[in-house]
């Protein structure tokens, strides 16, 4: 069914019948004679969305079916056995452990010497999303802390906070101070009403950086705590046409629905030019071999050719005099295969999108306006060195946008163009799956929401309109809802 001919399924026109019974134009039935003296109260049927065919295959033919534990670490479906080895060289690099220079392992030593975690696999764990640990924890934890003070550098990124750095490492190798330690508490706060099914009370995390190695922080320090992300069908979100992200900006609200959206523009050190940012919380990177490179400075302490200087500031005399595994420590062909890798891993086809519960939950998520953001489809364009992630049609429900979501929200910290209250969209491909992959359903830029419901209860700024209506849906509708998020 899935290339053949587009006939319509029994379920489709189920779909469609049903479709069209709600919008009160169906064929009635011809009145009674005379109205019934007793009539239970009649319940408004809720609409239910019609099926569009290509719906479950998320990332067109690089969509893979598989919804277990492994879901996120297939390659994609249409990669040919000879380029599948690209993947492979990637998988190893992106789960390997960094040992300390200097090491008998040439290739894997340059670790620090500060450092959050001594492989990525270990903060985006089986490739799918961190979670917080509350508490004061040594354990490697996914969550980051970005730091930074007021203003702006050379090409538009965040000033770095003087002593230590642009990001906080609790790590170090021996002989070198870490950076501290972060801890996370939460605070439950007074409960948002839910139409028919009384409130939630969702909880606000408090951040405090302890045990510091290096003395205070700047009194102006601004704080951005993040969570990893999904490793799911980046290569696609990378293939969007910029001018796709552009037609869905509207950064002055000119169609009135209350909805802003622009893109973040960051630089390029790869190009030396500024570009529009596409990945990260607030789309602070320009594209996946930058954020690995960044990944690998930042998180692991190990410089490449786009990033060649350590992540140690001048007040850190024991880091910078700290030995190094080569120079760059990390050689452009490994950092090319972690971008390759990042680009080819596939995104799981939906679940169930046919089920008339999904549907019903699909017909809410458009009437909610969540659809205004979470840009359901598009079709991708032509990306140099990846066929097969061109000219798919996709199903990604972000438009890579940054949106102002609120003050309950903000980290209140700039980036790029990015102000502290906005986030970028995130795709919602794969979040049915968060409990399969990783055993949770921690959400958000720092995993402060625990469930789906949580999550959109947060949304405020330009999704407060698409909250308000969440809160006001009847129990059954919301849970519509729920249900088509999950087959997400
Ligand atoms: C310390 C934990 C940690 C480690 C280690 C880590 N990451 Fe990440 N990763 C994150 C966080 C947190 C984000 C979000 C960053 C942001 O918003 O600035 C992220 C974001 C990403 C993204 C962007 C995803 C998106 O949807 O935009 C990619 C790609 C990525 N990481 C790849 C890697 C690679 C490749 C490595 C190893 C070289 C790596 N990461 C190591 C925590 C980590
Ligand atoms: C104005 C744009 C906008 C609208 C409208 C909107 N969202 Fe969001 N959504 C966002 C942004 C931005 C975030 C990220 C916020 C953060 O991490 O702090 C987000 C996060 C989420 C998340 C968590 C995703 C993750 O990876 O952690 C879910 C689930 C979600 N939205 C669902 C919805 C639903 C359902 C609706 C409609 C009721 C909706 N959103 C409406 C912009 C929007
Ligand atoms: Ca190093
Ligand atoms: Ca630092
Ligand atoms: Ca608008």
């Amino acid at each position: 069914m899935r290339s053949g001919t587009p006939a319509l399924s029994p379920l489709l026109v189920l779909g469609l019948t049903l479709a069209l019974a709600s919008c009160g134009e169906s064929p009635a039935k011809p009145p009674p004679e005379e109205t019934p003296v007793e009539q239970p109260p009649q319940e408004v049927p809720l609409e239910v969305a019609p099926l569009d065919p290509d719906e479950s295959l998320t990332g067109g033919a690089t969509t893979v079916f598989r919804a277990d534990p492994e879901a996120f670490v297939q390659p994609i479906a249409n990669l040919t056995v000879e380029r599948k080895s690209r993947f492979l060289l990637g998988e190893a690099n992106f789960e390997v452990d960094w040992v300390p220079a200097p090491s008998s392992q040439r290739d894997r030593d340059g670790l620090g010497p500060l450092f959050h975690a001594t492989s990525c696999l270990a903060c985006h764990v089986a490739n799918g999303r961190g979670a917080p640990v509350a508490g004061n924890t040594k354990a490697p934890a996914s969550l980051l802390v970005r730091l930074s003070v007021p203003g702006t550098g050379p090409h538009g990124e965040p000033v770095p906070e003087p002593t230590y750095g642009d990001q906080f490492q609790p790590r170090a190798i021996n002989g070198v101070p870490a950076e501290g330690q972060v801890q996370v508490t939460y605070e439950s706060l007074p409960g948002l009403a839910l139409q028919g099914e009384g409130s939630v009370a969702l909880q606000a995390p408090r951040y405090a950086l302890v045990e510091l190695g290096y003395g205070p922080l700047s009194p102006t320090v601004r704080m951005s705590p993040r969570i990893a992300q999904p490793m799911v069908g980046l290569g696609l979100l990378a293939a969007i046409p910029d001018a796709t992200l552009l037609a869905w900006a509207d950064p002055d609200d000119r169609d009135g629905d209350g909805i802003r959206g622009r893109p973040n523009r960051v630089w390029s050190v790869k190009e030396g030019r500024e570009v529009l940012g596409r990945f990260g919380w607030k789309a602070n990177q320009p594209d996946l071999e930058h954020q690995a490179a960044g990944a690998l400075l930042g998180d692991m302490g190990l410089t490449t050719s786009l990033f060649p200087r350590s992540a140690c500031t001048a007040a850190q005399t024991a880091c910078l005099q700290g030995a190094t595994g080569g120079e760059p420590e990390v050689d452009d062909a490994n950092l090319a295969s972690l971008s390759d890798y990042s680009h080819l891993i596939a995104v799981p086809a939906r679940r169930g999108a046919e089920r008339e519960d999904v549907r019903t939950g699909k017909a809410a998520f458009l009437r909610a306006g969540c659809d205004r953001c979470h840009r359901p489809t598009t079709v991708t364009g032509e990306l140099p060195g990846f066929p097969e992630l061109s000219h798919q049609r996709i199903w990604p429900y972000t438009d890579l946008l940054l949106h102002d979501l609120g003050e309950a929200l903000a980290d209140g910290r700039d980036d790029f163009l990015a102000t502290g209250t906005e986030w970028r969209t995130p795709p919602l491909w794969g979040l049915g799956l968060t409990a399969t992959i990783n055993g949770h359903t921690r959400l958000l830029h720092d995993g402060r929401a625990r469930s789906v419901l949580e999550a959109i209860l947060w949304h405020g700024g330009e999704a407060t309109a698409s909250r308000e209506a969440v809160q006001r849906m009847s129990p059954k509708e919301r849970a519509a809802l729920l249900t088509f998020l999950d087959s997400l």
